[in-house]
């Protein structure tokens, strides 16, 4: 008789931890108020299988914005309405585990969001965004969204220009343009957890890994949980650095254009063209 292979206990799955780990590390940085933000982490079918009966679903929800390109695959999720403040504290109700059904019309709940909730408001938004990274990156994982104090400042007091944000952010530490040579996208306000902005931020998430939402907050896509927060965090830390100087008109000496080209070429990265002229 074959014997049945033990699955582990999901509890101890380290990508159950990064999640509850980066939504609680969101709210303490008071990116994530209330029931702010959202996390999808793309994961490997055996990587859910040493833990799931994939067979085994919970519940059936339909979505309103059909994903084809992403049929059969497996995420975990942030619930809709989910405070990050008790990610850690309450991950079977924070997060569920999903995979994506039949011609991407529906997704399968396997684990998680146990009191009944649905998978985050803005799942149009990460589904999309997921399907255009995966195009340009194979390795694309994670799409990260939230309300980023500071970025969320810099969108009232700075042009909504995106080359013109993306220098100012690269300007105002040395980092940024090692961390984001490829720039910052920007769609226009919208309401959130449309389809419409779900398709308009997956549009910019051809060129970009970074996308904000005026006067709302930001998304960021990555490899791995820790390469997309730290994304986030470097504009984060940019746009905090650009607040504390308040007036543009007092700087009195910033990283020019030449220095930038030099930084890129130092650090074999090729910015986006059009915004240092050197
Ligand atoms: O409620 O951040 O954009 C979660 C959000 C919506
Ligand atoms: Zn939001």
């Amino acid at each position: 008789m074959p014997t049945k292979v033990q699955k582990k206990n999901l509890e101890d799955a380290p990508f159950l931890k990064e999640m509850y780990n980066a939504a609680f590390n969101m709210w303490r940085l008071g990116w994530d108020e209330r029931n702010g933000g959202n996390i999808s982490y793309l994961l490997k079918e055996e990587e859910v299988k040493e833990y799931l009966d994939a067979s085994k679903v919970v519940r059936t929800i339909p979505i309103p914005t059909s994903v084809e390109e992403l049929e059969g695959k497996f995420f975990i999720v942030t619930g809709s309405g989910k405070y990050f403040k008790n990610a850690k504290e309450d991950p079977c109700n924070t997060f569920g585990i999903i995979k994506v059904g039949e011609r991407g019309q529906s997704i399968d709940l396997l684990w998680g969001l146990e009191d009944g909730t649905l998978p985050t408001s803005e799942l149009p938004a990460h589904f999309k965004s997921h399907t255009e990274r995966l195009k340009v990156d194979s390795e694309h994982r994670v799409i990260m969204h939230n309300h980023a104090t500071n970025i969320i400042a810099m969108t009232f007091t700075h042009e909504l220009d995106e080359a013109m944000f993306t220098k100012t952010l690269w300007q105002m530490c040395t980092e940024c343009i090692v961390v984001f040579p490829d720039g910052i996208g920007i769609v226009p306000w919208m309401i959130p957890g449309t389809a419409e902005i779900g398709l308009q931020t997956a549009q910019k998430m051809k060129e970009h890994r970074l996308v904000i939402w005026p006067h709302h907050g930001i998304f960021g896509a990555g490899t791995t949980i820790d390469e997309t927060f730290g994304l986030i965090e470097t504009a984060e830390k940019a746009s905090q650095i650009y607040t504390a100087i308040g007036d543009p008109a007092r700087i009195k000496q910033t990283i020019t254009d030449r220095e930038l080209a030099d930084l890129a070429k130092a650090f074999h990265v090729t910015p986006r063209p059009g915004i240092i002229i050197a």
